[in-house]
């Protein structure tokens, strides 16, 4: 879209380096404590008690992006407090927005396990006051004030498969192997990927999509399943960070090392072993610190009355810049990024 991807792009690589690295010089750093409200304040008598509610807990994923908002909030005088159910089920989330609400929160940020099931406990949360952000994982767009998205379910379907036909010489059965069965992000892209696949793909056949859960041990599991079950299988694409380190470490060790080919979106540091090994040549993602910065520092600015959350909107994200609120509340971090042999040790999250 506009220019913010080419922003987005360089906080990953600015976020993402070890720090001392002084690679950065791009005008990256800016931010420091004195973002704020517009009004040369702290945001007032502002209520910046923010709870981060992921789709479930134990996931460094989601523990990357509750530290990039953590930093957001240090930096506009807010707090972060982080809850979460341990499995992700499409209702497992309600007790914790109806908990937020109750406790006075003055905003909420959470990935969505499900588009419509918490959409009742989010809209009385919003009715007592509570400004809701979505990241990550989207409701039904009235169920919230803002949805920041990592990057379009265009890039993030095309980016995964393209690696898996250049992986698999563009031919033979795949699989999919998801988070749970109701994520409202991975169905998107899934449902990209199926288009793309018979449009520009015809020789790749995709002969199921399984789900893991977002659970390690489900998703080992099922990588075994999905092997057995199909012994012409050339590839596996894994849309989720757990699915993606746990199908590698199921082929690492079997027969269908290097032979069966894994891509997906996964985090530099679950994944490395898997590349130096020769499980994984390459895979995608963006930066989760970002994201959750975003999500925090757009929150920010739904509290403090800087937005509403209309299209058009704009608001300051701390060291990301300025951001705009899109269409249908949408606000954009970036653009996927490929990671492999060649990259994967510049980067640590
Ligand atoms: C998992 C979660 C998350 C997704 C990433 C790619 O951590 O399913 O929602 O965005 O994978």
């Amino acid at each position: 879209m506009f220019g913010l991807q080419r922003k987005g792009r360089m906080a990953l690589a600015a976020a993402a380096l070890t720090v001392g690295v002084a690679l950065v010089a791009t005008g990256c750093s800016g931010g420091g404590g004195d973002g704020g409200s517009g009004d040369g304040g702290d945001g007032g008598d502002a209520n910046l008690s923010i709870t981060m509610l992921p789709k479930n807990l134990g996931n460094p994923y989601f523990d990357t992006s509750t530290a990039g908002a953590e930093e957001a909030a240090e930096e506009f005088g807010g707090t972060i407090d982080e809850v979460g159910p341990s499995e992700a089920s499409p209702t497992s989330q309600v007790q914790y927005i109806q908990t937020a609400a109750q406790q006075g929160a003055g905003g909420l940020i959470v990935s969505a396990n499900d588009p419509e099931a918490i959409c009742d406990a989010l809209n009385e949360a919003r009715d007592a006051g509570v400004k809701v952000v979505t990241f990550d994982s989207d409701t039904n767009a009235d169920c919230r004030d803002l949805y920041v998205n990592q990057a379009t379910a265009e890039g993030i379907a095309k980016v995964q498969v393209d690696l898996i036909a250049e992986q698999i010489g563009d031919a033979g059965q795949i699989a999919i192997l998801s988070a749970s069965a109701n994520a409202t992000n991975q169905n998107a892209w899934i449902e990209t990927m199926e288009e793309l696949l018979a449009s520009d793909h015809p020789n790749i056949e995709l002969v199921e999509i399984a789900y893991g859960d977002d659970d390690d041990q489900t998703s080992f599991d099922k990588t075994a399943a999905l092997l057995q079950t199909y012994p012409e299988l050339k590839g596996i694409i894994s849309p989720t960070t757990v699915g993606i380190a746990a199908a590698a470490r199921y082929l690492s060790t079997s027969e269908y090392k290097g032979k069966v080919a894994l891509t997906g979106l996964g985090t530099p540091n679950q994944m490395r072993e898997y590349v130096e090994d020769g499980t994984v040549t390459a895979f995608a993602l963006w930066n989760p610190a970002d994201l959750g910065y975003l999500a925090a520092w757009a929150t920010q600015a739904l509290i403090t009355g800087e937005i509403t959350g209309e299209e058009g909107d704009t608001f300051e994200a701390g060291k990301l810049g300025d951001y705009e609120v899109g269409a249908d509340g949408v606000v954009l971090l970036g653009e996927p990024y490929v990671f492999d042999a060649d990259n994967i040790g510049d980067f640590d999250f």
